[in-house]
């Protein structure tokens, strides 16, 4: 049985970049970089088929020649001539997987389209009369092997509990509950890092000489955010994996001088993170740490974040989102603005950068992005990013707000575009916010 798996690549979308002044466009993001750690762990539960991973966005940033994707998927069906080939999709990525699937087929209908990931988690209906014979939601590498092991002997996938099926009557749920799993700990499946080495290059970010790969140690979040997909996708649970089980995945990964936790947020259980470094200090493991941290966190927990700044904490990545109290209660973000000025003092004082994200409603007005521009400058971070509030479909948000979208272009759904009607003229708002990306350590604000 051949298993390719498939990550599709970036959405280009970007109009806070394309409306953004000359002088800004450097400092805006133009994709994130990293390893499919979900893709990787599907691949883990099913190591003794053969299977291939192929990380399009990775080759895309390799060979930027590569040629468009339906042509390149068609030469990967060529060449590893699968029986079964795996998408892992979020929402921007989705049309993507959808063209995958529409080539795969086409090349020959046998082959089994198998949809998984964060989209097919929270808008599994989406895939119905679409070209993905299954979607699997979930933490589901186990259920992802037994559809495997099912096409292998011929057995209808209809005796797959948990799975969905595409079906000239829809998209149908198979009969049984599914398996439990415990993700991120007794069925922890360590990502076979292998699959990437002919991207490993591409995995440096900003000027690092390092490649850089992803770890989570928890899965999920126990916050409620409004605008997030990551509670949701947990269904609001948090699992936090063992230290000795991160302590072997670290010392595991030599080549990787850089790791990124893919945390909603690295520092929930102090216990645990206590431990963690402890045990990283003893075992002399010498990386550098990127996380996600809450600001209320460090603001009211200095001594933790010092103990991670000598473990090797040298990157944080904080959500400040606003600096309007109001706004962050809507949010339910659960933490006021002066907590994002304490926090940058403490991460300051123990040498970490820190990346501040602000996300921009679609209401803002002249006025409301002056009296940002100004809280931002106070507030000065080495690099603050400015995203559009966007209602990812499965969130809260979205929920709110359904009503009000205007633009339903998936494309669109990666924080960089807005799909609201917006108080500011289209193109003026993206411009503003591009003009925002100019307020950090050492530039002239705006
Ligand atoms: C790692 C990561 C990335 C990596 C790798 C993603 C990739 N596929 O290439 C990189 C850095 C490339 C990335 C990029 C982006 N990301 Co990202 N990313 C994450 C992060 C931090 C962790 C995800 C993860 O690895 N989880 C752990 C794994 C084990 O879980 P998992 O992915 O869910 O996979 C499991 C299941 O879903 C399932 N599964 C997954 N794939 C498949 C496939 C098949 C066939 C099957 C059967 C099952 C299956 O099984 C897996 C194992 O149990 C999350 C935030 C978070 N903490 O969750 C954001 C997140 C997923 N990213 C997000 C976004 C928006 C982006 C960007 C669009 C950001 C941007 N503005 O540019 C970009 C996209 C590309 C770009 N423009 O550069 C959003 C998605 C929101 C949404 N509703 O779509 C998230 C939730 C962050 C957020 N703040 O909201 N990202
Ligand atoms: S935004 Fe951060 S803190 Fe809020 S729910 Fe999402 S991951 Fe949790």
């Amino acid at each position: 049985m051949k298993i390719l798996l498939l990550n599709p690549p970036r959405s280009p979308e970007n109009n806070i970049l394309r409306f953004a002044p000359e002088n800004a466009k450097q400092f805006i993001h133009k994709k994130l970089i990293g390893p499919p750690l979900g893709l990787l762990t599907i691949a883990a539960a099913v190591k003794d088929f053969d299977v291939t991973l192929f990380d399009s966005k990775g080759e895309y940033d390799l060979e930027p020649a590569t040629p468009p994707l339906d042509v390149l998927v068609l030469q990967l069906l060529e060449r590893y001539n699968p029986d079964i080939l795996g998408v892992t999709v979020i929402t921007s990525e989705f049309d993507y997987a959808l063209e995958i699937f529409r080539v795969a087929k086409q090349f020959n209908p046998l082959i089994l389209t198998v949809a998984g990931g964060l989209h097919a988690t929270l808008c599994t209906q989406d895939f119905a009369g679409t070209a993905a014979d299954v979607v699997i939601p979930g933490q589901c590498p186990h259920i992802f092997r037994d559809v495997v092991i099912a096409k292998e002997k011929g057995v209808k996938l209809a005796s797959v509990p948990g799975i969905y099926l595409n079906e000239k009557s829809g998209l149908n749920k198979t009969h049984g509950a599914a398996r439990a799993w415990d993700a991120a700990n007794a069925d922890y499946l360590m990502p076979d890092r292998r699959h990437l080495d002919r991207w490993i290059s591409t995995y440096k970010v900003g000027k690092s000489p390092f490649p850089s790969t992803y770890v989570f140690t928890s899965l999920g979040c126990p916050y409620k955010c409004t605008f997030c997909s990551i509670w949701t996708q947990f269904r609001g649970k948090y699992y936090q994996r063992t230290v000795e089980s991160l302590i072997t995945e670290l010392k595991s990964i030599d080549e990787y001088p850089v790791v990124r936790f893919a945390d909603a947020n690295t520092v929930v259980d102090h216990d645990f993170m206590n431990l963690l470094f402890d045990r990283i200090v003893e075992e002399r493991i010498q990386k550098t740490f990127v996380m996600d941290i809450r600001a209320d966190i460090a603001a009211r927990h200095p001594k933790i974040i010092e103990k991670l700044a000598k473990g090797g904490l040298k990157v944080v990545i904080c959500g400040f989102e606003s600096f309007r109290d109001e706004e962050l209660s809507k949010y339910h973000k659960e933490s006021p603005a002066f907590d994002n000025e304490e926090a940058i003092r403490v991460f300051e004082r123990n040498d970490i950068m820190v990346r501040g994200n602000y996300v921009v409603p679609n209401d803002y007005g002249k006025e409301d992005f002056k009296a940002l521009a100004e809280y931002a400058d106070k507030n000065r971070v080495v690099y603050a990013g400015y995203t559009v509030l966007t209602p990812m479909p499965g969130t809260v948000f979205y929920q709110q707000v359904k009503e009000e979208i205007t633009d339903h272009d998936y494309k669109k759904y990666n924080f960089f575009n807005s799909v609201m009607q917006t108080k500011l003229p289209h193109d003026q708002f993206h411009e503003e916010i591009g003009k925002l990306w100019l307020i950090k350590k050492g530039k002239d604000v705006i």
